[in-house]
């Protein structure tokens, strides 16, 4: 349970401890941002207002609490698969020949109930009877299935989709000006049953060159949560273990490694409760690097709490909502550092489920 910042947003977990209080306060996210990070928008809104044209200015024009509007997108107006469009035949050849040896990592984690969760989330896997049928046919045939209860794109290693994270850009409550990656509103997105647009069936397989930024390596140690990663630390990281910065391409992945991924399952309540991780310096970074792809050993990249209180996911927004570069959570690294390879193939083709908001799956390096 995420317990101290998740409070500060309102986004307790009632019943199981973190959130306890938090609804009888009658605190709820979207009250936090119509009174903080969304303050900058309603005093443009204002002061447009008060400029009085006869006609209301399109939303195109307004800014929004993450900065200009971000849409249409590099890749057209209609686009769904950000960064995603990078995999290309002709990626897939540059990066074929760092695989040298043949040998393959696993850079995710195994899914089970004991794995940490964000907020109020759950894993629950059944296997329905026991055995679940048979016996069928003289050659007495039984079976297992399972059932899994869970947000099947957001729990444990997790790819997130463009389809997860938005802005609220307007009015509170106004689906028209919650906007997604290349402006898509929650209007055209919204349905109970899958998202309408954005959702993850829309990406394309990851076929591309990975680079491991091992922060933790290179600072000694676990870093703590709260703890921003710098630019500097990431040029530090890199140039440790002889990486060029410049060698980084379109269409590559950055992995960073923090530590923080050593408490999984060890002390998931420490794990749960922050993480360092990127800020907004870094994520503009891998914007003007045009990676594909950021990856982490935490469960949201990013650092949290953000060293700026009023904010909160902002590297989620400046990278998947703006950028459409997507974000794979809770990766592991430990054999790929153990081996010394830090620039490998990165290898994950999220599952097609239409609607989802993002992926689980088992992602690989290649090296
Ligand atoms: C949220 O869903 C807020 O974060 P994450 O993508 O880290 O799970």
């Amino acid at each position: 349970m995420q317990s101290g910042w998740l409070q500060h947003f309102g986004q307790g977990r009632p019943g199981r401890g973190a959130g306890d209080g938090d609804e009888a306060k009658g605190v709820s996210r979207r009250e936090f941002l119509q009174g903080s990070v969304a303050a900058g928008v309603t005093a443009g809104l204002a002061a447009q207002a008060s400029a009085a044209p006869a006609y209301a200015a399109p939303v195109e024009q307004v800014t929004t609490p993450i900065g200009p509007p971000w849409w249409p997108s590099r890749w057209g107006a209609t686009d769904e698969a950000g960064a995603s469009n990078m995999m290309t035949p002709e990626n897939v050849l540059r990066v074929l020949p760092l695989i040298r040896t043949g040998r393959i990592f696993e850079l995710g984690r195994v899914y089970e109930a004991a794995m940490p969760l964000f907020g109020a989330r759950v894993f629950g896997l059944r296997i329905p009877g026991t055995p679940t049928g048979g016996p069928l046919g003289a050659n007495g045939m039984i079976y297992h299935d399972e059932f899994l209860a869970t947000e099947i794109g957001q729990v444990g290693t997790q790819f997130d989709g463009l389809g997860h994270i938005g802005c609220r850009a307007g009015r509170d409550g106004d689906m028209n000006e919650m906007r997604f990656y290349n402006g898509f509103t929650e209007t055209e997105i919204a349905n109970a049953y899958g998202l309408q647009k954005l959702g993850i069936q829309n990406c394309k397989p990851f076929f591309t060159r990975g680079i491991l930024v091992d922060v933790a390596g290179a600072k000694g140690g676990m870093l703590d949560k709260g703890y921003e990663v710098t630019l500097a630390d990431v040029r530090e990281a890199l140039a440790r273990v002889g990486t060029d910065e410049a060698s980084i391409q379109p269409g590559d992945g950055i992995f960073f490694n923090t530590g923080w991924g050593s408490l999984w399952m060890k002390d998931n309540d420490r794990f749960n409760s922050g993480e360092p991780g990127i800020g907004l310096e870094v994520a503009r970074w891998v914007v003007e690097k045009q990676a594909a792809l950021v990856g982490a050993d935490t469960w949201a990249t990013e650092v949290v709490p953000n060293p700026d209180p009023n904010l909160a996911f902002v590297v989620h927004q400046e990278l998947l909502t703006k950028n459409g570069i997507y974000n794979h959570e809770n990766l592991a690294f430990d054999e790929l550092i153990a081996a010394g390879v830090y620039e490998f193939v990165y290898v994950f083709a999220p599952l097609r489920i239409k609607g989802a908001t993002g992926s689980a799956g088992r992602p690989i390096a290649m090296a």
